[in-house]
């Protein structure tokens, strides 16, 4: 029995309503997607069946930071693809430790695990800690706790969605992954009062992504970590979405200058093309591992390395930081300036921005109205939509969003 949805009718045309036919009918509802089908992609462009364009401003959610297709990194993956792409770690391949070393170098760390999605690494980084707890620290295994933040995101396996506060994220999923203790975002006093002689880690996302793209105030930050050093515990940034360059620095940590016992990195370390995902630390932490202890059948193949390679080259070669960071200024300034009474809030760092409306607001609505207009993005909560384009992005095309954005929020009543 075929579901259709509301979608069917609100896409483009004939052949875009019989994909989302056949999408509905036989794919898992585990989503709601707005009514556009993409076909092609290209930088900052996607491209319907119908050949209409639209300006793609949530990138996968941080997954493209360098653009569509980006030509150095679809060349690596097809060179790759002819030589070899899959070994397993049962031996060596020859592109794994030339990436694991870019990826160290890149972000400052001794040692890199990796892995493939997002959620693989954050599982990783939380077996890293509870296992550096028992070996290193000195908990006694099966009494290590992991402190996470409230409106938190880290993924979808069973033991993340334990630490989750978002009933859909958690609902009916039963029994949960115990050892997880919950405090408030950005409140330093809060984390120091929930840390006990079993606090093995304390793991956040420096910007809040799925909770509304929530900057913690200045100095947050450098207060973790000085609060996780005099105790002991693992701070561990997960900048599975804020990393490689898409807040207008390297990472969000380094808007403090603050560096993380360890981080989990995933979405554009994969260049917008395949999962590629890590954690890295130094040797004293990542080094609890050993042979058997843990692993993945893709992780670390020669096909995401070369991915993951050219993936680390053109965030420096095309100075990918520098742009965030300029161009979120003409981003913000600009949605400031529009004037749309419903509209309260406007905060973000770099490329990684979002507007809230006021409570009560049913965002779906804008943005199939900004769908329609050829920009497409997408609430994170009812009421809140985040704008996150390819950090590749130009200043003519910010500008071109913008108008788009405006001639929508300022027709709404
Ligand atoms: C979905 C959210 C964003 C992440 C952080 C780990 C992961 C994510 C900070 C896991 C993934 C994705 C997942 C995707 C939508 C998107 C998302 F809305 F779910 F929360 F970006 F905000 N840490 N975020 O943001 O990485 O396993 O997905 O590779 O699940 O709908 P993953």
């Amino acid at each position: 029995m075929s579901s259709t949805t509301a979608s069917d009718q609100a896409v483009h045309g004939e052949k875009s309503a019989a994909l989302v036919h056949q999408t509905e009918t036989f794919g898992a509802h585990n989503y709601h997607p707005l009514p556009v089908v993409i076909a092609t992609a290209e930088g900052v462009w996607v491209t319907d069946p119908e050949g209409k364009r639209y300006m793609d401003f949530l990138s996968a959610y941080s997954a493209v930071n360098q653009g569509h297709r980006h030509p150095k990194i679809i060349q690596a993956l097809k060179d790759q693809a002819d030589r070899c792409t899959l070994t397993s770690r049962a031996f060596y391949n020859d592109r794994m430790g030339d990436f694991l070393q870019r990826l160290c170098a890149y972000t400052g760390y001794e040692m890199a695990l990796p892995m493939n999605t997002g959620a693989e690494a954050v599982e990783t980084g939380m077996k890293m800690a509870r296992m550096w707890g028992a070996k290193v620290k000195g908990v006694e295994n099966g009494k290590q706790e992991i402190l996470v933040c409230e409106e938190n995101f880290h993924g979808r396996t069973i033991s993340i969605i334990s630490c989750s506060t978002d009933p859909d994220a958690y609902t009916g999923y039963g029994p949960y992954t115990p050892g997880f203790k919950i405090i408030p975002y950005d409140n330093a006093r809060a984390l120091e009062e929930a840390i006990t002689p079993n606090t093995v880690a304390f793991l956040f996302e420096p910007i809040q992504g799925e909770a509304g793209v929530k900057v913690p105030q200045e100095g947050y930050l450098q207060s973790v970590r000085e609060i996780c050093t005099r105790h002991n515990v693992l701070m561990i940034a997960d900048e599975v979405q804020t990393g490689f360059c898409r807040t207008g620095r390297k990472f969000a940590c380094d808007w403090e200058g603050v560096r993380p016992d360890a981080m989990t990195l995933g979405k554009a370390l994969g260049g917008g093309v395949m999962p590629v995902s890590a954690v890295v630390a130094d040797r004293k932490i990542l080094g609890v591992f050993t042979p058997g202890t843990h692993g993945s059948t893709f992780g670390g193949n020669p096909l995401a390395a070369a991915v993951g390679i050219a993936a680390l080259e053109v965030l420096d070669q095309e100075k990918l930081a520098e742009r965030a960071e300029e161009l979120g200024e003409v981003v913000r300034s600009g949605l400031r300036r529009i004037r749309c009474p419903k509209l309260k809030v406007v905060r973000g760092k770099g490329l990684l921005n979002a507007v809230e409306f006021e409570p009560g607001f049913e965002a779906w609505n804008v943005c199939v109205a900004l769908k329609d207009h050829g920009l497409l993005a997408k609430q994170t909560h009812g009421n809140i939509i985040r704008f996150a384009p390819p950090l590749v992005i130009s200043r003519d095309e910010v500008e071109h969003a913008l108008g788009i954005i405006r001639t929508v929020f300022e027709a709404i009543e």
